[in-house]
């Protein structure tokens, strides 16, 4: 589609397009498991142990986290207290949760690759063929399902050996090696992937280096400035992504790639110029990642804001260009809440939600985490970035973490009795019923998207709080936060409204 000349490709209707992309989206190191098995290396998020996340919530001690957690982890091998080691064994049950995909209709599965199956140790000379294999198999499967594969290359991990050895993304050799994995994977996928996403989220780099997008560990050097080695991992990524970029394109010139930013819009607590100025701030601050992703150049603001606060980002001869050469095809996106900013803040309650304790936004209820739940904001962020940017937009990430209440019991044959496992989530219908119409408003306002993948589809250990029971998916998956559990797989009742919604495109909301 020529987005330039056709700025509304889909329709003035609000129909979604016939080529709509509906799914679902996970990442390796939240559903996997398997984490030692198949030639895999141990990557940084097998040793994030349960709860550390939402202990920690500013940067030095994360990084203090960290440093503790590595030790910790290659001292204890077992499983016990590490959530993502087990995921939700997708590693073992991909076959079977594909079928269910399957029977959802889902013309899209987002995933990551895990870069420690390919390389374990990040810096090895050759890859590893049971790695590479393992998603061969995989992507085969989905072609043949008619589920296109939408896939991250760093979801929130890399190999632990270059967090240990070599300082995470802090240290430039990095972005070599994940060119060279870059390659091995696009290379080796051509024809099997079309859609490819460089790094997931990549904006929390600078927000939760550790268990988010920017891995830098190490224990912070005394009296520096935390922010400095976070956005230079952060330029790091950049280089490494638009490297990235170029490779695919040269591999496959049919392939697409596009860059994913956790979408957090901030609105001005109140009508005060001041907080407008303060909201915009927060806005630029949050699109930087996407101005240099999809325009090709860092803005004017992000200079600014490392001038003003000492943060002096090195760059190398030739990333200017690079950056400008190599800008994405599409901007992917995750989408869960809004903020509220004030230059006056302690006017104002807090949500004191997980993760980003925020200014309460007193028109906008919240989950259980504290999240402002805000579905006409949707429709505000995909107009707003259709404007600024007019290249196709994917949601690649939405949905509701809650707390679901299995009923019923699995079948006894020695009795007759059928499984009667059932979860009724009208709460979790509801959140996608009323964003997706808001999604359907901004389709109709002319904004190109290429589709939806709901956070989740599987129950999958909580990224921010390594929790499995803060559930995102349509399908129930029967383990707790100890990893205790069956495992099993029980539909839940958004599972069947999602597959209605597939079924006739949308026309059920
Ligand atoms: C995004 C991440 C995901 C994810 C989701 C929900 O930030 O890309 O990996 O898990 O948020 O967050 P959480 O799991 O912390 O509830």
């Amino acid at each position: 589609v020529d987005t330039a000349t056709d700025p509304s490709p889909t329709g003035a209707t609000g129909a979604f397009p016939d080529a709509f992309l509906w799914g679902v989206a996970f990442a390796a190191n939240q559903v996997e498991g398997g984490f030692d098995e198949g030639g895999k290396g141990l990557s940084q998020a097998d040793v994030i142990p349960f709860r550390v996340a939402s202990d920690y919530v500013d940067i030095t001690s994360l990084m203090e986290a960290s440093a503790a957690s590595i030790a910790q982890a290659v001292a204890t091998p077992g499983t016990d207290g590490y959530p993502k080691r087990r995921g939700s064994d997708f590693y073992h049950r991909w076959e079977s949760d594909i079928d269910l995909f399957a029977e959802m209709g889902l013309k899209a599965l987002r995933m990551s690759i895990a870069w420690s199956r390919i390389f374990p140790n990040g810096d090895d000379l050759e890859p590893n063929e049971e790695g590479l294999l393992f998603y061969e198999r995989l992507f085969l499967r989905l072609r043949e399902k008619g589920i296109a594969p939408v896939v991250t290359m760093s979801h929130y991990e890399m190999p632990l050996n270059l967090v240990t050895e070599y300082g995470g993304w802090t240290n430039r050799a990095v972005v070599g090696l994940f060119e060279r994995y870059a390659r091995t994977i696009a290379t080796r996928y051509q024809g099997l992937v079309h859609y490819w996403l460089t790094f997931n989220e990549i904006n929390t780099t600078v927000i939760e280096p550790y268990t988010g997008g920017g891995v830098i560990a190490r224990e912070p050097d005394p009296g520096v400035d935390p922010r400095q080695a976070s956005y230079q991992a952060l330029h790091h990524q950049f280089v490494a992504s638009a490297s990235a970029t170029r490779i695919v394109h040269d591999v496959d010139p049919s392939a697409q790639v596009g860059c994913m930013l956790a979408r957090m819009s901030h609105y001005p607590a109140s009508s005060d110029p001041a907080d407008v100025v303060k909201a915009q701030f927060d806005n630029n601050m949050n699109l930087f990642h996407s101005d240099v992703q999809v325009r090709g150049r860092y803005s004017g603001h992000v200079r600014r804001f490392w001038r003003d606060q000492g943060i002096d980002v090195r760059m190398e001869p030739g990333d200017d260009e690079l950056l400008a050469a190599n800008t994405v095809d599409f901007l992917s996106f995750s989408y869960y809440m809004s903020l509220v900013s004030s230059v006056a803040p302690e006017k104002y309650g807090a949500t004191g939600g997980n993760l980003f304790s925020t200014i309460k936004n007193p028109h906008l209820s919240t989950t259980e985490w504290g999240w402002h739940l805000d579905p006409e904001g949707l429709r505000y962020v995909l107009n707003d970035l259709w404007d600024r940017y007019q290249v196709p937009l994917f949601i690649v990430e939405n949905g509701l973490g809650a707390t679901d209440v299995l009923t019923g019991s699995p079948a006894d044959p020695t009795m007759g009795a059928p499984d009667t496992r059932r979860v009724h989530d009208p709460y979790r219908i509801d959140y996608f019923v009323q964003h997706l119409r808001q999604v359907r408003e901004a389709i109709a306002d002319g904004v190109n998207l290429l589709g939806y993948t709901a956070w989740g589809g599987l129950d999958i250990v909580s990224a921010s709080t390594s929790q499995m029971t803060k559930r995102y998916g349509v399908i129930y998956v029967d383990a707790d936060d100890d990893g205790r559990g069956s495992f099993d797989r029980i539909r839940k009742d958004s599972f069947y409204w999602y597959k209605r919604l597939v079924d006739t495109n949308g026309e059920v909301l």
